[in-house]
């Protein structure tokens, strides 16, 4: 049974111009209105029919398709009717101000998408898939979205609910026998259980975190000495004039962001001010600025200029890369140093070495076909999941069957919150709220 009646519409394309413009409607009444605004007698299921649509005085604002799908056969699960018109944003308007003038009323950002969920449709994991793919910024990341709106990152989570469940059954069932249950907490096979629990949890966190990087794409930092070549190594990585470059110490001023692609991997490159004591005002707030995103960055690209001896400015810090440029012009105290990039930004050379660092530094050297995106949502839940399993772990040792049990329910609970069995208004709220309209 559809979970909400009332009837909801959007304009499901841009804003903008277009050759089509699609209004979708979904509830009990879509059939109905899709009627009254066609002036067709029925709808064949599944069918594109030829229509015009008129308003109420019997004008016709446009023609194009309409096409009806029947609960429970349909994206929402409730009766979907899709309006195929031409794209203008004034008559894509005129035509959903019709559609609730017949009943509808304007649907809330990602609320298509909640009723697939909340009809069980699809779970919130492959709902949030569905925003991934429309917010991906590489095609790595559309394929890997793909795969867990099929269900890929689903099937992880469910294997580990599967597990859980087991080992939950034999430990309450133990309690349930007191006579029998010393006996049974330190036999081994509930041991050897809760470790195939916890090596399945450690894949699919790692496999999450390669996720997340996936579908939301890391910031990079471009740090160093004024002058050092930093806006020069950014045109290097985006392929374009991104920034201005000058021998003048302190061109950059600004923070500078480009958005690219490395590997598949989307990044947002950050060119900052070069950083030193001065007096300038205005050359302070550029350096305040890169400090913060520094601090902010995934990784940082930290640029020194291979001119001058800069053996003393190598950072160790673990998501610094760092960089000597100039190696055209380099100072023979720089030569052979260790755990340094050696690249010339003016001439091109050695950017593939910095890519491949960057690469090294996320930790995605397996990006492969099973990768899927993830949220960082869900490495939360997971962790969660995770501590409760080895409360559960510990507790066993003391023979405590009862706080163990209670740990794997709470466990259980933390990992039905990924997929949504087990969730808060407020979580769908936070969700579905950040989807755009018509989705
Ligand atoms: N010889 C040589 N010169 C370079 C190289 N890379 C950059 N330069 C020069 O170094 C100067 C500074 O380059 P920028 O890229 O503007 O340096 P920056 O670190 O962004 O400088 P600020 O924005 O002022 O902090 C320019 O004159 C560049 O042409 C290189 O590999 N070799
Ligand atoms: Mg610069």
């Amino acid at each position: 049974m559809p979970h909400n009646s009332d009837t909801i519409a959007a304009i499901a394309t841009p804003a903008g111009t277009g050759g089509v413009g699609i209004i979708r409607i979904s509830g009990g009444d879509a059939h109905s209105i899709a009627l009254s605004l066609s002036g067709l007698n029925q709808l064949k299921v599944r069918h594109a029919h030829l229509a015009t649509f008129k308003n109420q005085q019997q004008q016709i604002i446009d023609s194009g398709l309409i096409l009806y799908f029947q609960a429970p056969a349909s994206f929402t699960g409730e009766d979907v009717v899709e309006i195929q018109g031409h794209g203008g944003h004034v008559v894509m308007n005129m035509l959903l101000k019709e559609v609730i003038q017949l009943g509808a009323r304007m649907a809330r950002p990602g609320e298509f998408s909640e009723r697939a969920y909340l009809n069980e449709k699809i779970d919130l994991v492959q709902a949030e898939a569905i925003a991934d793919v429309i917010a991906s910024g590489s095609e790595q990341a559309v394929l890997a979205s793909q795969r867990s709106l099929q269900g890929a990152f689903s099937k992880h989570i469910n294997q580990i609910l599967q597990l859980l469940i087991e080992t939950r059954v034999w430990v309450e069932s133990a309690i349930d026998f007191p006579e029998e249950e010393i006996d049974f907490l330190s036999d081994e096979n509930l041991k050897n259980q809760l470790s195939k629990l916890n090596q399945t949890m450690q894949e699919t966190l790692r496999k999450t975190q390669t996720g997340v990087v996936l579908a939301q794409g890391i910031s990079i930092a471009i740090i160093g000495k004024p002058n050092a070549g930093k806006s020069s190594l950014l045109n290097c990585l985006t392929e374009e004039d991104s920034a201005i470059i000058s021998d003048v110490a302190g061109t950059t001023r600004d923070v500078v962001k480009e958005d690219v692609v490395i590997a598949g991997i989307p990044v947002r490159l950050i060119d900052t001010a070069g950083i030193h004591e001065t007096e300038n005002p205005i050359e302070r707030q550029g350096i305040d600025r890169a400090l913060k995103m520094k601090d902010q960055a995934d990784v940082v690209l930290h640029v020194m200029d291979g001119q001058t001896s800069v053996k003393d400015q190598i950072n160790d810090n673990a998501k610094y890369i760092n960089i000597i440029n100039k190696n055209d012009v380099l100072h023979p105290e720089n030569q052979n140093l260790e755990n340094v990039i050696y690249v010339s930004a003016k001439n091109q050379q050695g950017i593939d070495q910095v890519r491949d660092a960057i690469v090294q530094q996320v930790n995605l050297g397996k990006l492969n076909e099973n990768t899927f995106t993830a949220r960082q949502r869900h490495i939360e839940q997971l962790k969660i999941t995770q501590s409760h399993i080895e409360e559960a772990e510990q507790q066993l040792q003391f023979n405590q069957g009862e706080l163990s049990a209670e740990e794997l329910r709470l466990a259980q609970n933390a990992l039905n919150e990924i997929t949504g069995e087990f969730s808060s208004d407020d979580l769908l709220g936070e969700i579905f709220s950040s989807f755009c309209i018509g989705k």
